[in-house]
C-alpha cells in the first residue's frame, strides 16, 4: 500500500501569510491532482500554542484554530483521509509530522500496511524535510515530488542543501508525479 503524506500546505505558508513560502501557492494545483491519485492521503498542520519557544525564530504563524493554520480554500481538502498536528508543543519546534501529538504516525501508517510514502508540501528546508528524514527512519520506502514541493528560502544555499540531506538519507526525487 501507498499513502501521500502532505506536509503544512496551510496559508500561513503562502504568499501573503505570516511566513511564506515565496511559490507555496504553485503547487497548490499539482497537490490537487496528486490527491486523486492516491487512496490514503494524510496531511499535517503545523498547529502551535500562542506562547512557543518556536516563536523565538519564527514569526508567529499556524497558531491552532487560526485563519492561517487553515488549509487554502483552493486545495481539495476534502479528499485527505486523515490530519495529523504537530508542533503542538511549547517546548521544542516539532517539525516532522512523525512528531505529531495528534495521532502516532508511524503506529498509523504500519496498520494500514503503508510501505511507501509519497511526501509533498511546505516547507523543504524544515518540515519537508524533517518529515522525509523521520520517514527514512521509520522503515518507509519514501519519495519526494519535487514539484509539489517549495522552500521557505530564509537563507541562500538552504533549499539545496536540504534536497542533498534528503537524497543522502535514501529519500528518492522525483521531478513530478
Ligand atoms: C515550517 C518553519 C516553521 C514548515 C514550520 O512547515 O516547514 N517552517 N514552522
Ligand atoms: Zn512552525
Amino acid at each position: 500500500m501507498k499513502a501521500l503524506l502532505i506536509v503544512d500546505l496551510q496559508n500561513d505558508f503562502l504568499p501573503g501569510g505570516a511566513l511564506p513560502a515565496p511559490y507555496g501557492n504553485q503547487i497548490i494545483p499539482v497537490v490537487n491532482q496528486l490527491l486523486n491519485q492516491f487512496e490514503l492521503v494524510v496531511a499535517s498542520k503545523d498547529w502551535h500554542p500562542e506562547k512557543t519557544v518556536h516563536f523565538e525564530q519564527w514569526p508567529v504563524h499556524c497558531v491552532a484554530n487560526s485563519a492561517g493554520a487553515d488549509f487554502p480554500s483552493e486545495l481539495n481538502h476534502e479528499k485527505i483521509t486523515t490530519i495529523v498536528q504537530k508542533g503542538t508543543r511549547d517546548s521544542d519546534d516539532g517539525y516532522s509530522a512523525f512528531e505529531a501529538t495528534s495521532l502516532n504516525l508511524k503506529k498509523y501508517l504500519q496498520k494500514k500496511q503503508v510501505k511507501e510514502l509519497y511526501i509533498c508540501g511546505l516547507t523543504t528546508e524544515y518540515c519537508v524535510k524533517n518529515t522525509v528524514l523521520d520517514a527514512l527512519k521509520a522503515g518507509f520506502k519514501t519519495t519526494v515530488i519535487q514539484n509539489a514541493v517549495a522552500g521557505v528560502r530564509a537563507k541562500p544555499g538552504d533549499e539545496e542543501q536540504a534536497w542533498t540531506a534528503m537524497q543522502q538519507a535514501g529519500a528518492k526525487l522525483i521531478p513530478s508525479f
